[in-house]
């Protein structure tokens, strides 16, 4: 690493207390802090975006880049992507992160030919492990681009073209092969355009048989060469299709499901495609936990009076609160971590907001961790919980649950013991004991 693209950082943020006035300084963020059974960075395994944060470029559908980082401006593309990829690692080495994720695309440009873009791929690859070495961060997980490319204006996997599939599945080999390369504990496939616009020219059942089949080929070539990370599938309702066939975390285990694809799978549940499905995040990860499937988590927000992805910086403790009792209630993420597929708004144009940023969503995620803790040991949702359903536990419950009744004993039951009395949700109670935690 030559050239500092963050001077006036020090390294790392340091953990200064929640009377700190230090804007960079964690206030709740200590790495080494037991939590449990757990230190708060085994915990949390937060992950760097590449994308957003070292390829940005603040542009959107209005207007131009607005931000001018330093480690755009080689004119050689190589060059350009070699200091993008020390600033990436000089970020994540001072704001003590110990993971990244990218797209291929994110680390090497685009050659002349597919054979050019490949060995481009390979040499930042060994640009990335000699990083890697130097400085300990570690991959979370790679991915592919299968969507920028105007080849995949009609999906990758689904596109409606062999020719574009076999593009896909060529490309999808490479990226694999950068990640297993790099130690990644994890691939991730996000249905970039893999739905549809308009059923006018969609076979919708073939295209999910295509999908199906490029998945099966992904697995089989991951059993081939031995990678042994995780593979996760990224649901999304709508953007840039209309349609995403990986709508939400039940749609994609049915769709996991129906072709026998089940066992090879996880689900990275990301916040903003959580409430873009018309859920909550903590809705998707409760879905994805329940069927043993919350693998790993791309940690973000969306902003409920705007229809889009906006992919903000996660600051709502209330959020956090619910995610961590989900997560730590499956006894965490396993190979899995908390990703910032998150971005700097456009107006936040100097490298520093990116500092901002992060510590605002780590320290959000570490409130989280603390208050989910506690209310976990406390028993507090728990025992109510374990209460409200204890009819199951004896009786007519127990009778129910172990296949000992049918419809007719139970009409007798009925005729027998009359109608049942009315309980209290206690909705409001609960949600003044979950204040009495947060607002402490
Ligand atoms: C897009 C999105 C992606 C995936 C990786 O909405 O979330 O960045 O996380 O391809
Ligand atoms: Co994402």
């Amino acid at each position: 690493m030559s050239k500092k693209f963050f001077p006036g950082v020090e390294r790392p943020i340091p953990y200064e207390g929640r009377e700190s006035k230090n804007p960079l300084a964690f206030r709740y963020y200590n790495k080494l802090q037991r939590v449990g059974d757990k230190t708060m960075g085994e915990h949390l395994r937060f992950a760097v975006a590449y994308w957003h944060s070292f390829m940005g470029t603040g542009a959107d559908m209005f207007g131009g880049p607005s931000f001018k980082r330093e480690w755009h401006t080689a004119v050689d593309p190589m060059d350009r992507a070699r200091e993008t990829m020390d600033a990436a690692f000089e970020f994540c080495q001072k704001l003590g992160v110990d993971y990244y994720c990218f797209h291929d695309r994110d680390i090497a440009p685009e050659g002349e030919s597919f054979s050019r873009t490949c060995r481009n791929l390979e040499t930042m690859v060994q640009c990335a492990l000699n990083l890697q070495k130097a400085t300990g961060v570690k991959l979370l997980w790679g991915t592919a681009n299968l969507f920028s490319n105007p080849v995949y204006s009609q999906g990758a996997g689904t596109s409606p073209n062999a020719h574009v599939m076999a593009y896909a599945a060529a490309q999808l080999k490479n990226a694999i092969d950068a990640t297993h390369a790099l130690g990644g504990e994890n691939y991730v496939f996000w249905g970039g355009r893999e739905g549809y616009e308009t059923l006018l020219n969609t076979d919708m059942k073939r295209e999910q048989e295509h999908m199906a089949r490029l998945l099966q080929m992904a697995v089989d070539y991951k059993n081939k060469i031995g990678f042994k990370g995780q593979f996760l599938i990224e649901p999304k309702p709508a953007e840039p299709t209309k349609h995403q066939y990986d709508f939400d975390a039940a749609t994609t285990l049915g769709f996991l499901r129906e072709y026998d694809l089940l066992d090879h799978f996880q689900l990275n549940i990301e916040a903003n495609h959580a409430t873009l499905a018309g859920h909550s995040f903590a809705h998707e990860l409760a879905v994805a936990s329940a069927a043993g499937k919350l693998g790993s988590v791309d940690a973000n927000r969306g902003d409920l009076l705007l229809g889009w992805d906006t992919d903000q910086f996660p600051t709502d403790v209330y959020g956090t609160v619910l995610a961590m009792i989900i997560i730590l209630k499956q006894n965490g993420l396993g190979k899995g971590g908390l990703n910032f597929d998150a971005k700097v708004r456009r107006s936040s144009v100097d490298p520093s907001d990116l500092f901002h940023a992060h510590i605002g969503g780590m320290d959000a995620f570490a409130q989280g961790l603390l208050i989910a803790h506690r209310i976990i040991e406390d028993r507090v949702l728990d025992n109510f919980i374990e209460e409200r359903y204890g009819s199951f536990k004896s009786g007519i419950g127990e009778q129910i649950m172990s296949c000992k009744t049918g419809l007719e004993d139970l009409e007798k039951w009925i005729i027998r013991e009359g109608a049942p009395a009315v309980q209290s949700g206690r909705q409001e109670m609960l949600e003044n004991i979950l204040n009495s935690y947060i607002l402490r």
